[in-house]
């Protein structure tokens, strides 16, 4: 058995866990990171593209914003379509601000590569984790690799390991909150070699369900469909998944027109809603999705894991560099605002944006007022867009 010291030991390398290890670096603050999956793995998974204009200053701030400057697509608007009709949103000229598309992965890749050329620490592969201690002096990490046992004492431990991690687990029974709604439908996300059509994404509601037409770069596009909750994906071939994106996303008389392509990627998302709070007991801070999940329909999920990131580097740097706690205090309760902001307005996009086969038409009949309205009303669409953008401060 190996056993090591650090000052914050972090779980999970995902976006949270890699930007919270880069500003502690940059404050002085020594972390070792633990994941459970190899580096490929975390490299490679495909998820959120949609960087708010916060997390890409942050990112550019802390030095990492290189290649998001050189490969990231600045977007000015979004399109909201239903009933047959496309709005284009103009949100920076609403809001001032803008959003750029660029994968999560590549931003995972761009934070592993910064920790590892400035000497930080990652264990990939770190199996079988458990945190304990943490209402003591002396919590502690353990884990195995290749089947040997090590021990990571720490200050403090920051549990970033998504919605399945186990850091949770280390609080204690009856002290966290859960606040939760499931939504009867997933998505199926398609990566595909096709030139988008569009260089602005489209949110479709359709009799058929919701769909959303986004990209990756001028050669990859990225799309969605609403399915049910249990579907399964051997039921959708490729052909059948075009069919479906053409009859939801094109218009009659209107010439965008979905581009196919080899399909690289294929997977289905459930969709909920969760908040768990406090977000940190005595020694252990949890952040992004270890904490709170929302439906993709805001892209809102990885903007605030960084955001959870942001607050936390700046609350160590307190304690370390002033002993001043007042910061790791505050967190659950700062960070739970912008959460809960984020909340509600991914909850109002699905809702508005999807169709819900137990809704009556009373409900659907608000559902297209709320879409007419963000799409005729200045201050209702610059509602929609600073929210979308992001909020600078909640
Ligand atoms: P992550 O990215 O899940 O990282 C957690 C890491 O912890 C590891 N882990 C463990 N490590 C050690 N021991 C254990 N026991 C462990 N258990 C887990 C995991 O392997 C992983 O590497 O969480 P983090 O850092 O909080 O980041 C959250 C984001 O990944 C997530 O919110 C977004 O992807 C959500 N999301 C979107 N967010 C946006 O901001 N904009 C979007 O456009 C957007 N679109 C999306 C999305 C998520 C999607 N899916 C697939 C859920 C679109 C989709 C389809
Ligand atoms: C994406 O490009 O993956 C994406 C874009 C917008 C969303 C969700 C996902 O709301």
């Amino acid at each position: 058995m190996s056993t090591r010291r650090t000052q914050v030991a972090i779980i999970g390398a995902g976006p949270a866990g890699l930007m919270l290890s880069h500003l502690l670096h940059l404050h002085g603050i020594e972390s070792v990171v633990l994941e459970v999956r190899d580096r490929a793995y975390v490299e490679h998974r495909v998820r959120a593209g949609v960087l708010e204009q916060g997390t890409v200053d942050l990112l550019q701030d802390s030095g990492i914003g290189e290649r998001l400057l050189r490969e990231g697509q600045p977007h000015e608007a979004i399109n909201l379509q239903f009933q047959g009709e496309r709005h284009r949103l103009a949100m920076t000229e609403l809001t001032g601000r803008r959003i750029t598309v660029y994968g999560q992965q590549e931003v995972v890749k761009d934070l592993i590569a910064q920790r590892l050329a400035d000497d930080g620490l990652i264990v990939f592969e770190a199996d079988g984790l458990t945190v304990d201690g943490v209402d003591g002096d002396d919590p502690v990490v353990r884990y195995r690799v290749d089947g040997v046992q090590h021990e990571l004492h720490a200050d403090f431990v920051a549990g970033c390991d998504g919605s399945y991690g186990v850091s949770k687990d280390a609080v204690p029974d009856g002290v966290l909150t859960t606040y939760e709604r499931t939504y009867p439908f997933a998505w199926l996300g398609i990566l595909a070699q096709a030139a988008p059509a569009v260089h602005e994404l489209i949110y479709a509601r359709h009799e058929n369900g919701f769909a959303l037409y986004s990209l990756r770069s001028p050669q990859v596009s990225r799309l969605y469909l609403q399915v049910a909750p249990d579907e399964d994906l051997a039921q959708w071939p490729d052909e059948r998944v075009w069919a479906e994106l053409h009859t939801r996303l094109e218009l009659d008389g209107d010439p965008v027109r979905v581009t196919e392509g080899p399909v690289l990627e294929k997977g289905i998302t459930p969709m909920r809603s969760l908040v768990v709070e406090p977000m940190q007991h005595r020694r252990l801070f949890l952040a992004g999705d270890a904490v709170h999940i929302v439906p993709p329909t805001g892209a809102k999920g990885m903007n605030l894991a960084i955001a959870d990131a942001r607050l936390l580097g700046r609350a160590f740097d307190a304690w370390y560099a002033r002993s001043d706690r007042e910061l790791l205090d505050a967190y659950t309760a700062t960070a739970l605002r912008r959460v809960w902001r984020a909340q509600h307005f991914s909850w109002w996009m699905t809702s508005m944006l999807h169709r819900f086969d137990g809704h009556d038409p009373y409900e659907e009949q608000l559902a297209l007022s709320q879409l007419r309205y963000a799409t005729t009303s200045q201050a209702y669409a610059r509602s929609l867009a600073e929210n979308y953008v992001g909020l600078l401060d909640v």
